[in-house]
């Protein structure tokens, strides 16, 4: 099929993400992609001399890329603890979401409003809880404030066509 490509067939392609130069015979992404909407094209293609018709198919995988800042379900979380609290005790749980499909959220602790905070609590990287790393003290420190972050993995930071 070389200049005599007239269109795309039915299915597929409903939403025109991709379109056929008919004079090169070749698809192109007329659309933005976005694998977390679509991740999978099946397009039939036909092409045609005007009396004959020949029909193929083009499946088109859209690979996922990290396109998508991580949310967290929560802007503040507040916790009261008691200073006798031992060392190691979770205190709080912290949750965070990202759209991607193959996310690795990193969560660590950022900042605190007094810097000691820093050292007296702890967070799991993964799992975002937050424990307790020493015995707190009331008569020192009232209240922590602490800011965290959430750092999703660059698995690849280019989206990706996949023509099989
Ligand atoms: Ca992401
Ligand atoms: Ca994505």
């Amino acid at each position: 099929m070389s200049s005599s490509v007239s269109s795309f067939g039915t299915g597929g392609n409903s939403d025109s993400v991709f379109e056929v130069e008919r004079t090169a015979a070749t698809i192109i992404i007329a659309k933005h992609l976005d694998a977390e909407q679509c991740s999978f094209y099946n397009l039939t293609v036909l092409a045609t001399d005007g009396t004959n018709t020949a029909y193929v198919q083009v499946y088109i995988t859209v690979l996922d890329s990290n396109d998508n800042d991580p949310i967290f379900s929560q802007q503040v979380y507040e916790v009261i603890i008691s200073e006798d609290t031992p060392p190691n005790t979770e205190v709080a749980q912290i949750l965070a979401s990202d759209r991607d499909e193959h996310h690795q959220l990193t969560y660590s602790l950022h900042s605190s409003i007094d810097s000691r905070s820093m050292s007296l609590f702890h967070i799991h990287p993964t799992l975002g809880t937050i424990y307790t790393a020493q015995r707190l003290d009331h008569e020192a420190c009232v209240q922590h404030i602490l800011t965290i972050i959430v750092s999703h993995a660059l698995f690849n930071n280019k989206p990706i066509l996949c023509v099989k």
